[in-house]
């Protein structure tokens, strides 16, 4: 298909484009670079909410609301469901499906989930890429829900303005086993499920664990408590959400935090084409089974191996 079709259909908000140049994201198409850098002119308009959390702890119920929210102030909304662990067809995303269905009929909102795809890393930048497309559409909020276990996911959820770090009462997954990582994104703490008993104690132990870390920090983040059955502190999640947008203004820190950003993607897609360039050019030859070889059996060292291979890798290749 054309790059310009998908281009155009992706700025005038059609799903099938949208889902179309999101596929070929996930499957590292070679086009997939010219689309991208023809819809970059029309990025950077869309504010990107971030929610992570255990497996189990609320979170697709909690964008559901989230987005119920937001349609009703005429805001139109992306959702990325993005599950690791899951392949695309995994129980899980179907599941987040048939109940975000309200909203997939909705012409304004478009849910998408990504999987596990490639190697070196490639989730992290696949979803990225898949908020550049849901930006270009025109979409005012992109929301990206990710499960919370590993540095995957911290790298995912650094795409986002505004994290929200999901937690529930104490008992299944108390604050301390929360890995610290995930505890340092938070921008807004929700504590869900706040109807069963012990949202206080969780509640009391995240306020001990900010306190701990420093008076300095210019953000204190918000404990919001929530109730996803009826709806209770959905609301108050809103408005915590946008006082922290708001503070990211006024204090200048989005524009700092999406300039850093840059930085990191530049730096991120350089090293990503000198990988997989030398890994195309050197994994997997026989001259490398050799060298390999040549290396146990105590003929040569790896670090002249590695030396000598390097002289040998074109990397004007990456420069294409
Ligand atoms: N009691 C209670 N259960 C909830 C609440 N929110 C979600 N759940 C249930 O928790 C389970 C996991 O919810 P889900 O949104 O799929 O969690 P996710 O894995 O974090 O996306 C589901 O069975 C929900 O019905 C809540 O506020 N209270
Ligand atoms: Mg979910």
């Amino acid at each position: 298909m054309a790059d310009q079709r998908i281009v155009d259909g992706v700025l005038s908000g059609d799903r099938r484009m949208m889902a179309r140049a999101i596929s070929m994201i996930e499957n590292e198409d070679k086009d997939k670079h010219r689309i991208l850098s023809a819809l970059f002119p029309h990025t950077g308009k869309a504010y990107v909410i971030g929610i992570t959390g255990a497996p189990g702890a609320g979170k697709s119920s909690l964008v559901d609301r989230l987005l119920s929210i937001l349609r009703s102030r005429g805001l139109t909304v992306g959702v990325i469901a993005v599950d690791p662990t899951s392949p695309f067809t995994g129980g899980a995303i179907l599941g987040d499906r048939i109940r975000m269905q309200e909203h997939a009929l909705d012409k304004d909102v478009f849910i998408r989930s990504m999987g596990t795809r490639g190697s070196l890393g490639g989730l992290s930048r696949a979803t990225k890429d898949a908020i550049q497309v849901l930006d270009a559409s025109g979409k005012d909020v992109v929301v990206v829900e990710t499960v919370g276990v590993g540095q995957s996911e911290v790298d995912i959820i650094k795409y986002a303005d505004t994290t929200l770090v999901v937690l529930t009462p104490a008992g299944g997954d108390s604050v301390q086993t929360i890995k610290a990582g995930i505890m340092e994104i938070a921008d807004v703490f929700v504590v869900n499920k706040a109807d069963l008993p012990g949202a206080d104690r969780t509640v009391a132990e995240i306020n001990i664990m900010l306190d701990l870390g420093g008076a300095t920090r210019p953000w204190r983040p918000p404990i919001v408590r929530t109730v996803t059955i009826d709806g209770s502190g959905t609301d108050e999640m809103y408005a915590a959400i946008l006082r922290h947008s708001e503070y990211l203004k006024e204090s200048g820190n989005l524009e700092r935090l999406r300039k850093e950003r840059t930085r990191r993607d530049v730096v991120d897609l350089i090293e990503y084409r000198i990988k997989s360039t030398v890994w195309e050019q050197v994994h997997g030859s026989p001259e490398f089974d050799d060298v390999v070889a040549r290396i146990v059996s105590r003929e040569t060292d790896p670090y002249s191996a590695a030396l000598q291979i390097l002289r040998q890798v074109n990397l004007d290749r990456c420069k294409e």
